[in-house]
């Protein structure tokens, strides 16, 4: 037996079963809730691995422990992720648990002008079901919501999307990954007929050129970096975004396009491809749907436009067409910079459709490939039963209710026949007064919600507030009427799953501190205490929680119906979707999908999908001269810094205030110096910040990190019509000394 076997084995299978009232079992026996436990059934000074909780790479770590707890981490050598790297994040991803701000015993208030007091788990349970149901009962199901995300484990997203819409009765419940990934479900799904992002990272390894639009690598995503250094192919790497980043630097070629010009870029680059027939014709042929439609579509994009809009001189133009058209593999990589804009899903579309057109999908090195953001972003969009019903099914398809309510053994009214309200739609539902109660599970808001600036009025609207969160102190935390204190990554027991589709473990290596319990049992218990436990009767530990998606997979094209458990993905190294029930073992290092060519759409076939380009709703004026664009820091800072802020290594490494980037031609016309202190103005509001000048932003715009709570008192809340994803990286600003 290996010594990881021998290591995980007793760990895997020490998942408890509850029964009965759970509040009464919690406080008979807190040991069975793993309450103040090391976790015992680990040799004390052993050695495991398991996934690191921040971002979607899904690094694994070896984690070393000492006396049966945790003490130190390593990345792990032998995982096809990483292959012994890991970021200053995953490094330090112990110290977060420590922090004495972490939320240690629900807390509560009877109204938002006294403090919280403590209470025990008994206590917020039945405050949680008491104040919902009676906001359901006088307002109807459609006055409560929830909003998730993409952080917590894919059993736990799947248990509470379950509960809150099956036990419950919710219908609107979504989720933090609506700010991040929507605008590549939705083009995946009208272009391939699913949400299946095709690539597997030795795509990095195995490309000629690499196509990175609006997507950091070297901060962002710092060991896929790391995968592209070890391209062995001598490759031309070209980034797309208007700011000379970290990564552009280090590419072959930079584009520094004019910001929110991406589509007329995309669509001017495939009508070069077309003009100069670099097209992989049997591809389209056997392959693909209303190319002809789309090759009338971009004839209006001639070369001297696209240059014109784009900033992009006419040769750049024609040299990154021959290149992409060149027969070589080219592979397509975008994040950020595209699916958070007014036009993203039709401009994550204009890339498909590069890929599609030049035949660059389904064989090494290729792809149109969506890099998604949090640990388990990919466990959300598919598990979450908030946008998609669970497994990647449709609320309002009968066929997909009664398959899900069979699977589950539900009866099939429980299940809504309505697809849930946007993430933006529940917020102004909340301002109108429509819903009244929101629960708030790992996400924080009140920092990361576009032109937030009326946020916290927003939420002072509702009748109840519960935030679910490790720490008490959060800026979303500090405005609830209950608290639900959360074991965090490593506290406790399940999956995530990576941006190339790959399943890992995560494990139960410290304590939660008091009684802090995971979010799988938080929604064990809530369910208990609502009436609706034994619905979940199954749904008794993690693992059980896998199996039944497991069985709700079948048939999906995600369908890992043939995983043999835990254990298993724990030694294979991960397992990628999908593995369907009675296929033998897929060579489980390394797998993309679509190598048959055939689409997960009715016909098979892959969809040009193209449109009208729609006006920027917010251009730079003489009032406000200068655009906003904002996003990711440093590689040691996670979004609004909950976690992150509490490493004193990682504090090291971030800057120690909040800063806006101004190119030199701008700052000398302002009369304004690195260091200087300014006022920021938008529409919405003003802030003021740390003047840093560098000539990595082109001149007119401008650059602030997300990591500050102020960020986003300035931008603008529209949202692309067809994900409502937010538009993030876009508005008009100026500058004041
Ligand atoms: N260190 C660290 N890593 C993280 C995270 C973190 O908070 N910290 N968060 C994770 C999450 S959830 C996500 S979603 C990912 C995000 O990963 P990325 O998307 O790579 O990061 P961002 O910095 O948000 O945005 C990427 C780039 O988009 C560019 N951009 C802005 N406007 C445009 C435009 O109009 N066109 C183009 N082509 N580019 C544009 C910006 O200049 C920026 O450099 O990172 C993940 N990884
Ligand atoms: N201006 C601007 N704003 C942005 C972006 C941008 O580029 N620019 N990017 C957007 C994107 S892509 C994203 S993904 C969002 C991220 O925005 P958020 O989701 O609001 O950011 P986080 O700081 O990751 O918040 C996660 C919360 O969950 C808590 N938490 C962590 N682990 C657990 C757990 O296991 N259980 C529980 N219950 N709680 C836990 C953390 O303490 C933290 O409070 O921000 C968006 N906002
Ligand atoms: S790259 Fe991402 S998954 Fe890997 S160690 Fe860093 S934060 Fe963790
Ligand atoms: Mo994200």
């Amino acid at each position: 037996m290996s010594t990881l076997r021998r290591i995980t084995e007793p760990l895997l299978s020490r998942a408890r079963t509850f029964s009965g009232p759970l509040t009464e079992q919690l406080v008979r026996e807190p040991g069975a809730f793993g309450l103040g436990q090391v976790p015992s059934s680990l040799a004390p000074e052993a050695t495991t691995s398991m996934i690191c909780g921040f971002c979607s790479t899904g690094c694994s770590l070896n984690v070393h422990l000492r006396e049966g707890a945790a003490t130190n981490l390593s990345p792990a050598g032998d995982y096809p992720v990483n292959i012994g790297m890991a970021c200053p994040k995953g490094w330090e991803a112990l110290a977060p648990l420590a922090s004495p701000d972490r939320a240690t015993t629900p807390l509560f208030r009877e109204s938002r002008d006294q403090n919280f007091a403590p209470v025990d788990w008994s206590t917020a349970a039945k405050t949680f079901s008491t104040r919902m149901k009676s906001v359901i009962e006088e307002h109807g199901p459609e006055s409560v919501a929830f909003l998730s995300t993409g952080q917590i484990c894919t059993e736990e997203m799947a248990l509470l999307g379950a509960f809150a819409k099956f036990g419950m009765g919710m219908i609107h419940g979504d989720g933090n990954t609506r700010q991040c990934m929507a605008t590549a479900v939705r083009a995946y799904k009208e272009s391939f007929g699913f949400d299946a992002p095709p690539f597997t990272y030795a795509d990095f390894e195995e490309s000629d050129m690499l196509v990175l639009v609006g997507s950091n690598l070297c901060i962002a995503h710092p060991i896929m970096w790391q995968r592209v250094l070890r391209n062995k192919r001598n490759p031309e790497i070209v980034v797309i975004d208007p700011r000379r980043t970290e990564t552009a630097m280090q590419a072959t070629r930079h584009i520094a396009l004019q910001p929110k010009s991406d589509l007329v870029l995309f669509y001017g680059l495939a009508n070069l491809l077309i003009q100069k027939n670099l097209l992989d014709h049997s591809f389209i042929k056997a392959h693909t749907a209303d190319f002809e439609d789309f090759k009338t579509h971009v004839a209006a994009f001639p070369i001297d436009l696209v240059s014109e809009k784009t900033g992009i001189s006419a040769e750049q133009l024609e040299s990154l067409a021959e290149l992409i058209g060149s027969g070589k593999r080219v592979s397509f990589w975008w994040t950020m910079g595209v699916n958070q804009s007014y036009e993203a899903t039709r401009t994550a579309q204009s890339i498909i459709n590069l890929a599609l057109m030049t035949g660059n999908i389904g064989k090494p090195g290729t792809g149109a490939n969506s890099i998604t953001g949090q640990c388990n972003a990919m466990g959300s969009r598919l598990f979450s039963n908030t946008t998609n019903l669970l497994g990647g099914h449709d609320f309002t398809n009968p066929t997909d209710r009664e398959k899900v309510a069979s699977t589950l053994g539900f009866p099939v009214d429980r299940i809504p026949d309505q697809n849930s309200l946007a993430y933006d739609q529940i917020v102004e539902r909340v301002k109108e007064g429509k819903i009244k109660a929101l629960w708030i599970i790992a996400t924080n808001p009140s920092h990361s919600w576009i032109g937030r600036k009326n946020f916290s009025e927003v939420l002072s609207k509702l009748d109840f507030l519960v935030v679910q969160d490790m720490y008490h102190t959060t800026d979303t935390a500090k405005a609830a009427d209950l608290v639900l204190p959360a074991a965090g990554w490593g506290e406790k027991d399940g999956t995530l799953i990576n941006s190339e589709r790959r399943i890992g473990i995560v494990k139960k290596v410290a304590k939660a501190p008091g009684q802090a319990l995971s979010d799988f049992l938080i929604f064990r218990l809530l369910a208990d205490e609502w009436g609706c436990g034994a619905m979940f009767s199954e749904w008794n530990s993690p693992e059980a929680v896998f199996r039944i998606m497991q069985r709700l997979s079948k048939g999906q094209p995600c369908d890992i119906s043939g995983i043999n458990g835990y254990q298993q993905i724990d030694e294979q190294g991960g397992v990628q979707w999908p593995w369907p029930e009675g296929e033998a073992s897929p060579p489980h290092r390394e797998r993309r999908l679509f190598s048959n060519g055939k689409f997960f759409t009715k016909e098979k076939r892959a969809k040009f999908i193209f449109e009208t380009i729609t006006p920027d709703p917010e251009p730079p004026d003489d009032e406000y001269p200068l655009r906003l664009l904002t996003g990711r820091g440093t590689s040691a800072q996670w979004h609004t810094q909950t976690r992150t802020g509490k490493s004193g290594v990682l504090r090291r490494l971030s800057p120690r205030t909040n800063h806006i980037e101004v190119h030199p031609k701008d700052a000398a016309a302002l009369g304004v110096n690195s260091g200087d202190i300014v006022k920021v103005s938008s529409r919405r509001s003003t802030i003021e910040i740390l003047v840093f000048v560098t000539s990595t932003v082109m001149q007119g715009t401008v650059y602030i990190p997300m990591h500050e709570e102020t960020t986003n008192r300035l931008t603008l809340a529209v949202f692309d019509p067809y994900s409502r994803q937010p538009s993030y990286k876009s508005c008009a600003v100026r500058i004041e000394q």
